[in-house]
C-alpha cells in the first residue's frame, strides 16, 4: 500500500509519469508470486482447454495467455469493488498512454511502497569507468533498472495497482523496502544478467531467494510471446505427471 503523494515524489512532482490525485489518496499494489503461474494459471488453462473442446482451439483463440487470466481474475475483484459503490481506477503493468508511454511505473510503486527494493542503474556507476557498456542492448532498448523482492528475488512480477481517489490516508508511513544486495559487484552483476541475459532466468536467483518459479514459468517467460503456448501442452497431454 502507499499514497499517491509518495509515488509522484518518487517519479518527480512534474514529470509526464506523475498521477493526477489527491497526495494522500491510498494506493495498492498487486504483485504475482510464483503460485499464480504454477497453480492458478495451470487450473485456468486446463478449464479453457474443457471450455472450448480442445488445447490448439485455446492456442488459437488466447494470444494473451497470463493478460487474458489475470484480466478474469481481477473482473471477481473489480465487480465485488463495484457492488460495494467503491470508487477505483485499475492500471495494469502493461497500461499505455496513446504516445505508448507506461501509465504506471511499477518498480517504483513496488520500491515506494515496501514491497520490493528497486535498483537503478545510475546509482551504481563508477567515477571513471563507463557502465553499463555502450552498445549492448538491443535497437531502441534501455538498460534498465531491477526489483528485487526479500522472498522471491526476482521470481515475481508487478501486475496492477488499484487507485481508490475517495480514500485518503493523510497520516499513512509506507514500508522502507528491505536491501536485498550489499556488493556493488552483485547488483552490478545482477543489472547486467537481467539485461543481457533475462530469458535464462538468472537474474531471478539474485538475493537467494526461498521461493522460485518452475522451470516450466521460467522458460515460458524466456520465449517469445508467439512460442508460449507450445510450452504450456505437456500440462494438457501428460496429465499430472508431467508439473514440475
Ligand atoms: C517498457 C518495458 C519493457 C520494454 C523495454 C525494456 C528496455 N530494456 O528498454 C520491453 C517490452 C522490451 C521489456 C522487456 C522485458 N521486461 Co519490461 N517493462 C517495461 C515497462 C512497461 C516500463 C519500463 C519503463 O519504460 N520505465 C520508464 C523509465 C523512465 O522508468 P525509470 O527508469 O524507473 O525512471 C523512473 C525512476 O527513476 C523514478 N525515480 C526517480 N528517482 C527515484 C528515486 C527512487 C527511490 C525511486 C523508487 C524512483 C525514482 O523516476 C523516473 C521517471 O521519472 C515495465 C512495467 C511498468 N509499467 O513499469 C516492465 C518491467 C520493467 N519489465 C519487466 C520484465 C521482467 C521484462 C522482461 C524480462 C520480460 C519477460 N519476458 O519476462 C523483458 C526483458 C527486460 C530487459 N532487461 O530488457 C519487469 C521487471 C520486474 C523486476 N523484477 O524489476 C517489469 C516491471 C514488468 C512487470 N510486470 O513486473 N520491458
Amino acid at each position: 500500500m502507499f499514497r499517491i503523494g509518495a509515488y509522484n515524489r518518487a517519479v518527480g512532482e512534474n514529470s509526464v509519469f506523475a498521477l493526477p490525485y489527491h497526495e494522500s489518496t491510498m494506493a495498492l499494489l498487486i504483485l504475482s508470486t510464483p503460485d499464480m503461474f504454477d497453480v492458478a494459471f495451470r487450473k485456468w488453462v486446463v478449464s479453457k482447454t474443457m471450455e472450448f473442446g480442445s488445447f490448439d482451439d485455446v492456442a488459437e483463440s488466447i494470444s494473451s495467455p497470463i493478460q487474458n487470466f489475470l484480466e478474469d481474475r481481477l473482473e471477481v475483484l473489480c465487480e465485488k469493488l463495484q457492488e460495494d459503490e467503491e470508487i477505483f481506477e485499475i492500471l495494469h503493468d502493461y497500461s499505455m498512454t496513446p504516445q505508448r508511454r507506461p501509465k504506471i511505473l511499477m518498480q517504483t510503486c513496488g520500491h515506494v511502497a515496501g514491497a520490493a527494493f528497486y535498483y537503478q542503474p545510475r546509482n551504481f556507476q563508477e567515477d571513471g569507468i563507463q557502465w553499463p557498456a555502450a552498445g549492448r542492448m538491443g535497437p531502441n532498448l534501455k538498460f534498465i533498472g531491477l526489483s528485487l523482492h526479500p522472498v522471491y528475488g526476482g521470481h515475481f512480477a508487478f501486475r496492477s495497482v488499484l487507485i481508490f481517489p475517495n480514500v485518503l490516508i493523510q497520516d499513512f508511513c509506507e514500508k522502507v523496502p528491505r536491501p536485498i544486495l550489499t556488493a556493488v559487484e552483485d547488483v552490478r552483476e545482477a543489472l547486467e544478467k537481467f539485461n543481457y541475459n533475462w530469458k535464462d532466468s538468472g537474474f531471478r536467483d539474485f538475493g537467494n531467494p526461498s521461493r522460485r518459479y518452475s522451470t516450466t514459468q521460467m522458460e515460458f517467460f524466456g520465449r517469445p510471446v508467439s512460442e508460449r503456448w507450445e510450452v504450456l501442452r505437456p500440462w494438457i497431454d501428460g496429465g499430472a505427471k508431467n508439473i514440475d
